[in-house]
Formats: C-alpha cells, structure tokens, sequence
C-alpha cells in the first residue's frame, strides 16, 4: 500500500497536513491501516510490523536518526512530533527502540490488559497522546525538520 511507504505505517492515511485534529479520527485512521487483517483487533503482531519498516540496517534496533528519518522523509512538518514520540516509545529511556519498548507501548494501549488492542483502546489512547504531543505538532507547522541532518547514512534520502 502505498500510503505506507509514503506516511510511514502509524501516519498510513493522515493528510500531508501537520494538522492532526481531530485526533479522534487520525487516530481511527491509523488504527485502520494498522489492523492488517481488518479484524478490528490490533494485535501485538501487527504492532511490530509497524515497526519493521523503520529499520533501515535491518539490526532490530530503531534508532532515533532512523526513525526520525522515515517519517520527515514523509512529512518535513513532523520532525519535533517525530522526537516526541520516539520518547514515549523509548519505554526505557536508552535512546534505542527495540522489540521490548514497542511491546511496553503495546502494554499501555491495552487497557482492559487482555492482551489485545481493541479500535476503541487505540482511539482512546492515541487521542490522548495527540494532545500530550500537540506543542510539538504545532510547532512544526512553522519549522520544518531538515531531512538531511537525519538521513545522512542514508544513500536515498531524497528517494
Ligand atoms: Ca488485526
Ligand atoms: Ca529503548
Ligand atoms: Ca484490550
């Protein structure tokens, strides 16, 4: 799909605007394009896959430079709410994102703890995480993140 490998697989679906309001339906958006099997669950599985395209040396570990890659390859505007939300994924604060940390996050969006993320469980948290980040969405209205600073390694940066 080729909204995934323009938007990055969270951003699958939302406008090439910053503007991200109303958070409600980004965040339905992003569940639907999440929910591979469109079964209305997400599961753990499919929340890994989120992930994968991330990393670009295929190593397992998503550092902050690939990941802020990816997504201001899509969107130059999302560069600080890019940084905002590796931190929240960055369970562990040790500025790599590996399997552990994404699994963590999961965690957190299952609410109820039976260890499946439900459409309404990934709503309720992602707009709630849209507002917790929105300074940093805002902020890059008017200050797009310059692509290269994070892509150097990369030979196809401006593929
Ligand atoms: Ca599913
Ligand atoms: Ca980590
Ligand atoms: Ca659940």
């Amino acid at each position: 799909m080729l909204f995934l490998i323009a938007c990055g697989a969270l951003f699958a679906g939302v406008s090439a605007q910053i503007d991200l309001r109303p958070y409600n339906l980004s965040a339905a958006i992003m569940f639907v394009n999440n929910d591979l099997n469109n079964d209305g669950f997400l599961t753990a599985h499919e929340f890994d896959q989120v992930f994968v395209v991330y990393d670009f040396n295929d190593d397992k570990i998503i550092e902050r430079h690939e990941y802020v890659c990816y997504i201001t390859r899509a969107n130059p505007l999302m560069g600080h709410l890019a940084q905002a939300l590796y931190d929240e994924y960055d369970n562990n604060n040790d500025h790599k994102l590996e399997v552990a940390d994404y699994d963590a996050f999961y965690k957190k969006m299952d609410e109820d703890g039976d260890n499946i993320v439900t459409d309404l469980e990934f709503v309720r948290y992602w707009e709630a995480l849209f507002l917790k980040t929105e300074a940093y969405s805002l902020k890059g209205q008017s200050h797009a993140t310059h692509t290269d600073k994070y892509c150097l390694n990369h030979g196809h940066a401006h593929g």
